[in-house]
């Protein structure tokens, strides 16, 4: 790295040379880092920190989502997705209609399905196995990435299941992975004031523990940009980090943007590029342990994609095209990304594309 040394303290430059031979920073460090370094420095570590990773690649995925519900029993201050029974944007799809739209939206070529949806009141664990049986039959080689802790969580609880048997009847069924979601923000203070009603975050932990244990992967959100600090950033993606330490089963990190319309978050705006983009690199940075930093277009949109890919991030998802309505649902206009729009974003940041499978195998075409 060239970075001129004149232009940050003492502090920050004992962090950098901590950090690039090879010793993890703690968070006080991180913090430290995220606050006091410029932002071009932050980028440039960050760089330097992913191309070990992954070289000059950054990986796309051909894959679609299937949001089976939106109709959830929890009520979390930053979500448009969520509605009541009796809302008209309600929906609760049939396992014949989910059928329906997977044939619709499976196209050839594609490697994952992406299963997510409000925690339904009536669901249970033979629904969601039902779903991932049906998914197979029709597309038998497909990676199925299915739910997320929150509702395995409940369909667990509901069934009187432990988090392994629960795991493992729906793997029994067909499912290959588990989603980041629901991880929300770790710290206690801030969830209980977003989210108070869904599982805890240690349960949350817990699940992915339990999933890993059973050699099932999994990838990790946090959602920022709303009442947490940097510290809560940090404690989060910290509390990744120990737990990625014992089990090894993370694929990817995704800082997930809150999208502030159509909530009741709706008066906080939305983070700046300068946080999303420290965001970003404190994660590569810090996290010596997962592989890979997913930056999600329909949540930071393309733009702020393409310069997050230049602050550490090495993944961008996939075609996801409108399948996902939790973004626009949040008042986000997000252009459908065909596989050369995604090869674009990679290319026109300086890096090669590269077509990766859920688990991170190169796709030979
Ligand atoms: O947990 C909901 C977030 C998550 C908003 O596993 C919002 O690879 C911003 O988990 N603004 C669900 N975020 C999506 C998710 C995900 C996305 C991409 C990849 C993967 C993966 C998982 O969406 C929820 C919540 O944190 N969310 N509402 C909002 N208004």
């Amino acid at each position: 790295m060239n970075f001129p040394k004149n232009t940050f303290s003492a502090h920050i430059e004992l962090i950098i040379d901590k950090h690039l031979s090879g010793v993890r920073i703690t968070p006080a460090e991180a913090i430290a880092l995220y606050n006091d370094a410029p932002l071009m420095l932050l980028g440039e570590l960050a760089l330097h920190t992913k191309r070990k990773w992954s070289q000059n690649n950054v990986f796309y995925n051909k894959n679609f989502h299937i949001e089976p519900t939106n109709i959830c029993i929890y009520n979390c201050k930053f979500c448009s997705f969520r509605q009541t029974r009796d809302s008209s944007q309600a929906w609760n799809m049939s396992l014949e209609q989910i059928v329906d739209y997977a044939k619709e939206n499976y196209k050839d070529g594609m490697t994952e399905v992406h299963l997510v949806g409000g925690v339904h009141p009536d669901a249970t664990i033979e629904y969601y196995g039902d779903i991932i049986k049906a998914l197979r039959a029709i597309m038998p080689s497909i990676s199925i990435k299915a739910f997320s802790a929150i509702e395995h969580i409940y369909v667990f609880e509901k069934a009187g299941l432990s988090y392994h048997e629960g795991l493992k009847y729906l793997r029994d069924c067909g499912m290959d992975s588990i989603t980041g979601g629901g991880a929300e923000i770790f710290e206690n203070g801030v969830r209980s004031k977003i989210c108070s009603e869904k599982a805890s975050s240690s349960k949350w932990l817990d699940l992915h523990h339990a999933a890993h244990d059973l050699g099932i992967k999994s990838a990790a959100t946090m959602l920022y940009g709303h009442l947490e600090s940097v510290e809560d950033r940090i404690n989060h993606i910290e509390q990744l980090r120990d737990l990625q330490d014992i089990t090894g089963g993370f694929t990817a990190f995704i800082p997930l943007k809150f999208r502030s319309k159509h909530n009741s978050m709706e008066y906080l705006g939305e983070s700046t590029l300068i946080t999303d983009l420290k965001t970003i690199a404190i994660s590569r940075i810090f996290l010596d342990n997962i592989p890979h930093i997913k930056a999600y277009p329909p949540s930071l949109g393309i733009d702020n994609t393409l310069f997050a890919l230049m602050f550490g991030a090495d993944d961008i998802d996939g075609t996801v095209n409108d399948t996902t309505k939790i973004y626009s649902m949040a008042g986000v206009d997000n252009k459908i990304l065909t596989e050369s729009d995604l090869c674009s974003i990679a290319s026109d940041a300086g890096f090669t594309a590269v077509e990766r499978d859920t688990f991170y195998n190169i796709v030979a075409r």
